[in-house]
This record gives structure tokens, C-alpha cells and sequence, in this order.
């Protein structure tokens, strides 16, 4: 049997779009590949011809995946935040918490700088930040020297300006923009499911569905730190080398609050390390 590879694009009920060396093939899955997840937008695909129908023989193990967004074998996460809707940096630390556990490259965009600037210095010393602005093109060029023969996902709260900046960065604009409610100043959740465009040249762009709710990825609580690289570097400064730098005394990630570590960036730490304290809690009791 000959069969072709390719990557999935788009899914919708049980067709899938895959993009292969002869151009987008609408598919469908074998049943062994029916269950829910089985197939999701990102994965690399080998597919058949039957008849005149393609079908989906197989799915290549997986780099990586994440839950939010729903997506398979990514190289970076852009984050975006706006002034509009208000930004959420617990669900921005959450995000890169994530990626980090996954092996994936997080990156914050501050989009629409035309409005109002954004001060994201806190992630200095995470990850790279950008700012843009899709409505006036300022910044994108930096993002398309970015996700250059990369995959990339937009992730972010609805109305951020995913689906614009990647409009922006396609020759025409493909994908679909909302508006924000005016009076709550929130997405309205116009991008319904998570969808790649191809910019050539093995350059992929994944549009997703704005959430304002995450879970951090299931770890320990005390394996948290890890991801939290900003502040683990003045762990061998601590007193102790267990330090989770809560209550312990002599923590040298709390006497750097302020100059070497966000104090934003230390609560959100606490507050994610109790959101993982309540869910082994809760999963054993
Ligand atoms: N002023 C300004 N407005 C922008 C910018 N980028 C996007 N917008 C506006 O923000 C609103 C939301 O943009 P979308 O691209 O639909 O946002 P999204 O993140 O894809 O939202 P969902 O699909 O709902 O998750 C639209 O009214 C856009 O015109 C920008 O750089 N500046
Ligand atoms: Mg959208
Ligand atoms: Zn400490």
C-alpha cells in the first residue's frame, strides 16, 4: 500500500485536512484512530488513498502536546497579552509552566502596543518578550523571523489579537476576527477551534481558541520551582537545598524579591503551588 505523510492542519467531526508534499488532503481516520484524541491538529499523519478517499493509516509518536491549547508537536508558544481584554498573567505562568514541561519554547507577545504599552520586564530572566502591534504592522516583522520554518502556536484569552496577528503575518488575511463586548471589555471567543495555516518552507501557524481558565500541568507541587527558572537560580543560596521558598527560613529567592525576582512572578508561584497542593489534595482524598 502507498502511503504519504503529512501534518494535520484542521479537524472538524471526522474529517481531517492534512497537508502533504501534493497539497491539503481531506481525510478520513481509520477506526482504530476514532477516539477522542487520537488525532489532534499538529500531528504528523500517514495517509493512504482508497479509492477516491484518503485515509489516515497512522499517527507518528508525538514530541509534545499540550491540553490549552489543544495541540501536538509544537516548537513555540507565543503567549499573547493586550491591554485589551485586561491582561491575565496567572494564565501567562501557567502557559509557560506548561510549554517549559513539554520542551516547548515560550515567548510573550505584547500585542496592540498602538494602545496602550505593556511593561513585561519580570520575564526578563523567563523567556523572551515581544512587543507588536497586528493593527499597524509594528513588531511583526520580529515574529516572522521567529516562527520561520518553525510550528508555532497562538495561545491566549479571547480577543487578544491571535487571529489578527496571524493575518498579519499571512499575505491575506485568512482567519476570522472578533470583537471585544464593549462594556466588560471581553473576548467573545470568535476562533472556535484550533486551525494551522502554512506560511512554505515548513512554516506552520496555529490558530486557537481564546481561554481565561487553565489548569497548570499535573506535577508535584514541590517539582514546580523547576519551571520557575528566574527564581531557581538563587536556590543554591538558599539555607536550605530543599528550599520550595515558601515559609523556610534564610530563602534567598524571597530576599531577592523586587531586584533579581518579580514580585508578581513570586505570587503567582505561591498561587500555582497551592492550585497543585488542592488537586493532590482532592485526587486522594
Ligand atoms: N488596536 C488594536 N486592536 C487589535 C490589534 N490586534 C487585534 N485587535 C483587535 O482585537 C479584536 C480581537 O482580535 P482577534 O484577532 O479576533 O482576537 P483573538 O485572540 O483571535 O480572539 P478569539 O478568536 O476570540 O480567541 C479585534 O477587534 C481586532 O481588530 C492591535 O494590534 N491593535
Ligand atoms: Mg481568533
Ligand atoms: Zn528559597
Amino acid at each position: 500500500m502507498k502511503t504519504s505523510c503529512g501534518r494535520v492542519i484542521k479537524a472538524v467531526a471526522s474529517k481531517f485536512w492534512v497537508d502533504t508534499e501534493d497539497g491539503v488532503k481531506v481525510c478520513f481516520a481509520r477506526k482504530k484512530l476514532k477516539a477522542d484524541g487520537a488525532i489532534r491538529v499538529g500531528d504528523r499523519a500517514e495517509i493512504s488513498r482508497e479509492g477516491k478517499d484518503f485515509v489516515i493509516e497512522r499517527i507518528l509518536p508525538r514530541t509534545n502536546a499540550l491540553v490549552r491549547p489543544y495541540i501536538a508537536n509544537i516548537d513555540i508558544c507565543l503567549i499573547l497579552l493586550a491591554p485589551e481584554p485586561a491582561p491575565d498573567f496567572l494564565l501567562a505562568d501557567k502557559v509557560i509552566v506548561n510549554c517549559l514541561a513539554e520542551g516547548i519554547t515560550p515567548v510573550l507577545v505584547w500585542n496592540k502596543s498602538d494602545l496602550e504599552t505593556g511593561d513585561l520586564s519580570e520575564y526578563n530572566d523567563v523567556c523572551r518578550h515581544l512587543a507588536v502591534s497586528a493593527a499597524t504592522g509594528e513588531g511583526v516583522a520580529a515574529v516572522a523571523e521567529l516562527v520561520k520554518g518553525k510550528t508555532t502556536c497562538f495561545a491566549g484569552q479571547s480577543a487578544v489579537g491571535k487571529s489578527s496577528l496571524i493575518n498579519a503575518l499571512s499575505e491575506s488575511p485568512v482567519l476570522e476576527v472578533g470583537e471585544l463586548a464593549k462594556k466588560i471589555k471581553r473576548g467573545r471567543h470568535t476562533t472556535r477551534r484550533t486551525e494551522m495555516i502554512t506560511l512554505g518552507e515548513n512554516t506552520y501557524l496555529a490558530d486557537t481558541c481564546g481561554f481565561s481558565m487553565l489548569d497548570a500541568v499535573d506535577l508535584p507541587p514541590e517539582e514546580l520551582r523547576l519551571y520557575f527558572d528566574d527564581m531557581e537560580r538563587f536556590r543554591k543560596e538558599c539555607r536550605f537545598n530543599t528550599c520550595l521558598h515558601l515559609d523556610e527560613p534564610d530563602c534567598a529567592v524571597k530576599a531577592h524579591i523586587g531586584c533579581g525576582v518579580g514580585a508578581g512572578r513570586y505570587e503567582r508561584y505561591k498561587l500555582i503551588y497551592e492550585e497543585l497542593c488542592d488537586r493532590r489534595k482532592n485526587k486522594y482524598d
